[in-house]
């Protein structure tokens, strides 16, 4: 049955209609923003701005998990991400999320008010269920093959969509297992985490068996390299047509939730597609 809420720390959301999640990542190496959001205030007044496009999210990211990308420490990663999460957190009427991988990140960001932790690694760290098990924080569970520096060399799937439900079913009965309430945990594919072009495709074709786990799902496509291959498009700043398109396919396929960096465009768009799948509009 499709899920009816997502409960975040202190936020519920209502899933009537997609939520978009805005991209914050305040690393000097993320593959689309990196650079631009390393000075705190910097970042909070982007947080700030996308809130206004129509983010009901804020994602903060202090690791880039792109394709090779290298590790930072932990003490790194929570001075770049703990400042603005808390600045976010304590000035906007919306949760903020943490993006990452590592528990003591995410149990620093908690305590500056973060209400969602948003886990790469699809909370394969015991720490991590341990921290978020004993928080009231909703939580996303993604799918990666292996770890972002190899990821993407020579993945291999029987079948993709198949291995990806069992993995995140797994994943998100452990958590429930753990203490867990169901209505706090949602799933996403992982879109390019470990994957070709054509099993990208495919998970996005076949979104609906996701969905029929009945969690929440959230897909994040926005401006990834299976857009600039179709296109043929290497600079990630002009593949918003494409991450339109796969926003527009994610939310009517059974995404509830989308992570873009395109705030205000994806916004508008939802606008659209949530006026025609609404019943009783003509
Ligand atoms: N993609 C990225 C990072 N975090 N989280 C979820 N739940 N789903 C995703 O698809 C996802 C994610 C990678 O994109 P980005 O943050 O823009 O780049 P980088 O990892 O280089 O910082």
């Amino acid at each position: 049955m499709a899920p009816s809420i997502w409960r975040c720390g202190g936020f519920t959301f209502a899933l009537e209609r997609p939520l978009v999640m805005g991209i914050l990542n305040v690393t000097p190496d993320s593959f689309s923003d990196g650079g631009k959001y390393e000075d705190p205030l910097v970042a909070i007044a982007r947080g700030r701005q996308i809130v206004v496009q129509g983010a009901s999210i804020i994602d903060v990211g202090g690791e880039s998990t792109r394709p090779g990308a290298d590790e930072v420490s932990i003490a790194e990663e929570i001075a770049r991400a703990r400042p603005v999460v808390g600045g976010l957190a304590r000035e906007l009427g919306v949760p903020v999320s943490i993006d990452t991988r590592h528990s003591q990140v995410a149990e620093a960001c908690l305590g500056v008010g973060a209400a969602i932790i948003n886990d790469v690694s699809g909370f394969r760290d015991p720490k991590m269920v341990e921290v978020a098990a004993g928080s009231d924080a909703g939580v996303v569970v993604m799918h990666m093959l292996g770890e972002p520096r190899t990821m993407q060399v020579a993945p291999h799937y029987d079948d993709v969509v198949a291995e990806v439900v069992a993995y995140l079913a797994g994943q998100a009965e452990m958590l429930e297992r753990a203490g867990m309430e169901r209505e706090r945990i949602a799933i996403d594919p992982g879109i390019g985490f470990g994957k070709t072009l054509e099993q990208n495709v495919e998970l996005l074709r076949r979104l609906d068996e996701i969905a029929a786990l009945g969690y929440p799902v959230l897909v994040g496509g926005s401006r990834k390299s299976m857009i600039g291959m179709i296109l043929g498009e290497t600079d990630p700043g002009q593949r918003l047509e494409g991450s339109l398109a796969v926003a527009a396919w994610a939310v009517t396929h059974g995404a509830d939730i989308v992570r873009v960096h395109d705030v205000i465009e994806t916004a508008r768009l939802l606008r659209v597609t949530s006026l025609l799948a609404q019943e009783g509009t003509s």
